[in-house]
């Protein structure tokens, strides 16, 4: 397979022509070798609930319309779309709780191995939370806001406390829905509940569950993570730094940090600065220690501590065909267990951390965040003790190295927008008022084998662009408009519409701004949140001209992701379509009636071209019902319908057929027409 047939990126690309010599199988290659992929699959319409089946529904019509149990295609498909959302917002919270758990304990200890680096942020929360703050302690405070937050968790009532920030009108759908959430266990425990055989059967009441346990990860475990990790580890500021496998320096020790939870990465920056570590390195024969990231713990210690980031989701395993990699530590999410395999071509260690992720092949030594340190350190000397291990002669680092700028929080973009003195969102509101700025795409996820690397997700960002649409992101997303230039803020400008343009050279902020990992989607809803207080575009999220795209999503965090914005009134496109294309029910429940209910729905679709014509579609139907003035420069190109039709979806790359043994005699797996 031609490299470019799987990455944009030149530096896959050229990694990729190397693994064959090396031997090497890749994500790419064990997907080509699972085609075709099982079409009842992908099509939602295989269910393995209980142990009467599997089932599978006929799309044709032709064979079973229902599984043994009864339950019908609808039914399926929502139940495991369900269990899919359970599973990315347990993931998200999980990583909340062990944040929260750990600001506890600095709380309770100066020796805990953690502090309160940011005792502003902490005041403010206190506050928020309704604790009293006068003449009290930050580690009094940090133990009295951790068990506030913890207790969100296991609370039975709602509704859960940061949902509160939504706006009032926002709420009050949520009310007449009735998906306001309440802890967020119970949210996640009850959707299982529903899942489980026998219990829930109506596809639609299913997907409202659906809904409340996504609106319990990002108005609730989420918003936590990025909350708490703001007050342990620091607010971050605009920061500039480097991303893509160039980041890797040949003459130093090379540790990747991959996953999700700051807690560890934070630690191994830190014990990389300590002069007894650095001293070992330049023992073993090296200049230095130099720590990289992967996915989203990259894009923690890059807006916190300015760390380079090596690569997004697909670029795990190229990294360590480098042959430059010494060490690559990780913790939980996103890790693929083929990792100690392919570092097996070079001197590589692989390091587990987390007792919930343990990586067959893998060396562990576990995190215990009561003593950090001391793990960091001893994952820092395995690294400079592998170093000595490393072959000159195998290491092949590409050159492609990309400058960016990162960091842009909720916190921090009113004073990028208005100065030190008139801090503020009102020059971004009254761009997008008076048609210099269209409005905001959050455009967010991962990397997925089914499409080229990269290629959704830049083909998106630049058509929104040249658009004028200012574009924030998040997670792996983030990390592919930073290998492409997008993040310098000089590069970008060149690439954008001249509303926009304008706006950014008059305020000083980039068209593309990076807003961290994937839990930091939160950080997305509370600048809704604040442009809606703010005032004059909108009185609620689903009036803002504001919409969200995952053009690359991979995980079932993305859906968990997808389906709260949309429940907070965010139009989101969703590349590719999920599994739910065997459900007219579904389809239309999430792609069209769920609008009356939240004020937002999903555009699924494969097709990137489809997707940006729907986001600016949806962000001109806003600017039209809010009758703000035209855009300024608008160039008359054709912006698409917002009311797309039902159709059945382009396949991406790979599907084929139906699978599951079945022959390819009733030709593609297209689902019927709705
Ligand atoms: Ni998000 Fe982060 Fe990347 Fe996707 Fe995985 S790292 S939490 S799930 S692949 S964006």
């Amino acid at each position: 397979m031609d490299p470019r047939e799987r990455s944009v990126d030149p530096a896959a690309q050229e990694v990729l022509e190397r693994s064959a010599q090396l031997g090497a199988a890749t994500a790419w290659d064990r997907s080509d070798a699972l085609q075709p992929l099982c079409g009842f699959g992908e099509l939602g319409l295989c269910c393995h609930v209980c142990y009467m089946g599997p089932c599978r529904i006929d799309p044709f019509g032709e064979g079973a319309t229902r599984g043994v149990c009864g339950a019908d295609a609808h039914l399926i498909v929502a139940r495991n779309l369900a269990r899919a959302v359970a599973t990315g917002a347990a993931a998200h919270s999980d990583h909340g709780r062990e944040v929260v758990e750990v600001l506890r304990s600095a709380g309770e200890s100066a020796g805990s191995g953690y502090g309160i680096v940011n005792p502003q942020r902490l005041r403010a929360l206190a506050r928020e939370w309704g604790i009293p703050v006068e003449k009290r302690a930050d580690r009094e405070l940090a133990q009295e806001l951790a068990a506030r937050m913890a207790a969100q968790f296991g609370s039975q009532e709602g509704p859960l406390f940061p949902a509160g920030r939504a706006p009032e009108p926002l709420r009050a759908k949520w009310q007449r829905a009735g998906v306001t959430p309440r802890g967020i266990d119970r949210e996640i425990v009850e959707l299982l509940h529903r899942t489980h055989h026998g219990v829930e059967a109506d596809p639609v009441s299913l997907l409202r569950s659906a809904m409340r346990v996504a609106l319990a990860d990002g108005w609730g475990g989420s918003m936590i993570a990025t909350d708490a990790q703001d007050v342990l580890f620091g607010g971050p500021l605009a920061i500039r730094s480097a991303a893509n496998l160039g980041v890797l320096a040949e003459e130093q020790v090379n540790i990747l940090v991959h996953g999700h939870e700051p807690i560890l990465s934070e630690m191994i920056v830190a014990a990389c600065r300590e002069p007894e570590l650095l001293a070992l390195a330049r023992e073993k024969g090296a200049q230095g220690l130099n720590v990289a990231g992967i996915c989203c713990t990259a894009n923690e210690i890059l807006m916190r501590q300015g760390m380079p980031v090596a690569g997004n989701y697909l670029h795990q395993e190229l990294a360590l065909l480098t042959g430059a990699v010494d060490l690559m530590v990780v913790d939980v999410q996103c890790v693929l267990p083929s990792l100690p395999t392919v570092a097996a071509c070079h001197h590589t260690r692989v390091v587990s951390t987390s007792e919930k992720a343990r990586v067959p092949g893998a060396d562990h030594v576990s995190f215990d965040p009561a003593r950090p340190r001391e793990a960091a350190r001893e994952i820092v000397r395995r690294a400079c003790e592998a170093f000595t291990r490393r072959d000159p002669a195998r290491v092949s680092v590409p050159r492609h190295r990309t400058d960016l700028v990162a960091g842009f929080t909720n916190e921090n973009l009113p004073h990028y927008l208005g100065g030190r003195f008139r801090a503020g969102y009102r020059p971004l509101c009254d761009a997008i008022a008076a048609g210099r700025v269209r409005g905001v795409a959050g455009i967010v996820g991962c990397n997925n084998t089914r499409f080229v690397q990269d290629r959704h997700h830049l083909a998106l960002v630049r058509a929104l662009l040249r658009k004028d649409v200012l574009v924030v992101q998040t997670g792996c997303s983030a990390i592919a408009s930073a290998k492409a230039g997008l993040l310098r803020p000089e590069a970008a400008l060149e690439e954008v519409g001249p509303g926009l343009r304008e706006v950014c050279e008059a305020v000083g902020i980039p068209p593309v701004l990076h807003m961290g990992s994937c839990v930091d989607n939160s950080r997305i809803l509370n600048v809704c949140v604040a442009l809606v207080a703010e005032g004059g575009i909108g009185t609620d999220l689903c009036e803002l001209p504001v919409a969200a795209a995952a053009p690359e999503a991979m995980s079932e965090k993305a859906i968990t992701i997808g389906l709260y914005a949309v429940a907070s009134g965010i139009t989101t496109a969703f590349m590719p379509v999920p599994r739910v294309a065997g459900s007219a029910v579904v389809r239309r429940y999430l792609e069209h009636e769920i609008e009356a209910e939240t004020g937002g729905r999903f555009i699924f679709t494969n097709d990137v071209e489809e997707a940006a014509r729907g986001i600016i579609a949806t962000l001109d139907a806003k600017r039209s019902a809010l009758k703000l003035a035209p855009m300024l420069h608008e160039d008359g190109v054709r912006t698409g319908d917002p009311s797309r039709s039902l159709t059945a979806y382009d396949q991406p790359r790979g599907l084929v057929a139906l699978g599951c043994g079945e022959t390819q005699r009733r030709g593609q797996a297209r689902p019927p027409e709705v």
